[in-house]
């Protein structure tokens, strides 16, 4: 079956192949805008851009809302981070944590997945390090000053390795278990 990955970002997409490789689904980029209600919850956000897109008429697609929080900054940029991303970048935030000790920082990450005339909502965290400078190449947005274990950026990281590890993979693992169970998923081998 097709699934319609719909993002702006062509990151979370690279992402999404990699990790339906050698099932059944398989992952179509679609470009449409929805809904992005400012919540604090990311799950709302996703529940919002559905009913929006449902009521569009599509179908047999998933949406994703990811945020990074650190600890230090009281949880920012949290649902502010796509702005914040955009204007004050990796930079910024690195000069907002200059001398700032605790280094703590997480990302979360809610997939909303309707197929089938059934929604799925599932929420993945990563906890982590922000890094002093920026790290590595790969990846996007916040990947080169964040590490989940305080060795490698997952700018640093090829692909299926952030997959291992990140928010968005313990999304697609919990999404996995509901589509498998439903017969709607077959992992190859
Ligand atoms: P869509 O909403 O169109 O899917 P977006 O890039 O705006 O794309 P989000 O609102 O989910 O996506 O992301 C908020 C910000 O966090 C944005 O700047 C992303 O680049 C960044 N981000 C999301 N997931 C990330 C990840 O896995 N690694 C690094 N940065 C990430």
């Amino acid at each position: 079956m097709r699934l319609k990955v719909i993002t702006s970002n062509r990151g979370k997409v690279k992402e999404y192949q990699e990790l339906f490789k050698g099932s059944n689904v398989s992952i179509e980029h679609f470009s449409v805008s929805y809904d992005e209600i400012q919540s604090y919850w990311l799950e709302d956000v996703v529940k919002k851009g559905i009913s929006d897109l449902r009521a569009k008429g599509l179908t047999d697609f998933l949406i994703d809302d990811s945020g990074m929080f650190i600890d230090a900054l009281n949880g920012f940029p949290g649902v502010y981070s796509a702005y914040v991303q955009k204007t004050i970048g990796n930079k910024g935030i690195l000069r907002l944590m200059e001398n700032v000790e605790n280094r703590r920082a997480s990302f979360g990450c809610s997939i909303g997945c309707y197929i089938g005339k059934e929604t799925f909502i599932v929420t993945g965290k990563c906890s982590g390090f922000i890094f002093q400078t920026e790290k590595g190449t790969g990846g996007f947005g916040y990947d080169p000053i964040f590490s989940p274990d305080g060795k490698k950026s997952f700018a640093e990281m090829s692909v299926g390795e952030k997959n291992v590890v990140s928010h968005r993979g313990s999304a697609v693992k919990l999404l996995s278990k509901e589509l498998i169970d439903r017969e709607i998923l077959n992992v190859k081998n």
